[in-house]
């Protein structure tokens, strides 16, 4: 039987990554910086983990040979345009942009229900787990994951599996007493890197994604209870 849940953040728990979007849209244009992220090459920027990240692999596509902009260098500069982006990310969050997929909510209270362990595996900013778990789940939100692990722990981002082998490690806990729920081709790489079974629910953003190995692929959470998740892992192990 499944002992503990390991939930990825955006993309997965709320549909987030257009509010990201926006947010590294706005921030561009606070620093001056003729840059637009539209939904098609976002779509395909997201294959990169990691905000600063994409950054940084954008900026090297525009101006491979660039290493400073208005006098500043490479990394302050992508320092700073995350920060802006952060905060506005953080500020979209707080007014209402973003709300919890279908089913997330009720299959947190039904693995509650179980007894059994919940966790977070994420490569976003922990300044925007809280942003959006607050807002979703109320200001003690975190007293219901034993683990949270994010980009800031596990600097390597997925598909690289550290974030979920590190929260593995601090769950003590065997990759075959849990089930990862992810929403993109990168997250379920670094779950199954680590050993775990992964359950994917697809957004817009990655719907086109090569999902094969995940224990079970579905629209949303709806309908997806710890009673399912105990049934789909016997089902495969048979
Ligand atoms: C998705 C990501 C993050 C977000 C942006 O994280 O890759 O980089 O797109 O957030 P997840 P940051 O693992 O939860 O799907 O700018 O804070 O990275
Ligand atoms: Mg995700």
């Amino acid at each position: 039987m499944l002992k503990a849940l390991i939930f990825d953040v955006d993309g997965t728990m709320a549909d987030t990554e257009q509010a990201h979007r926006e947010a590294f849209n706005w921030a561009f244009e606070q620093e001056g910086l003729d840059w637009h992220w539209d939904q098609p090459l976002y779509t395909q920027l997201l294959e990169i983990s990691g905000g600063k990240e994409r950054l940084l692999h954008y900026w090297r596509q525009q101006y491979p040979d660039r290493l400073e902009f208005n006098g500043h260098g490479l990394r302050d500069t992508i320092d700073r345009l995350h920060a802006y982006k952060t905060a506005a990310y953080e500020q979209a969050v707080r007014d209402g942009a973003v709300s919890l997929r279908p089913g997330v909510m009720a299959l947190i209270e039904d693995a509650q229900r179980h007894a059994l362990t919940l966790a977070i595996a994420t490569t976003t900013s922990p300044v925007n787990i809280a942003a959006l778990l607050r807002t979703a789940m109320g200001p003690d939100w975190q007293l219901a994951f034993a683990v949270v692990e994010d980009g800031l722990s596990a600097p390597r981002k997925k598909p690289a599996p550290d974030v979920y082998l590190q929260t593995l490690k601090r769950l003590r806990m065997d990759a075959s007493d849990c089930v990862a729920i992810e929403d993109s081709a990168n997250g379920l790489n670094a779950a199954r890197a680590a050993g775990l079974k992964t359950v994917i629910t697809p957004n817009s953003f990655t719907a086109h994604h090569d999902f094969s190995g995940a224990l079970r692929v579905v629209p949303d959470l709806s309908g997806v209870t710890v009673d399912a998740l105990n049934q789909w892992v016997t089902e495969r192990s048979v």
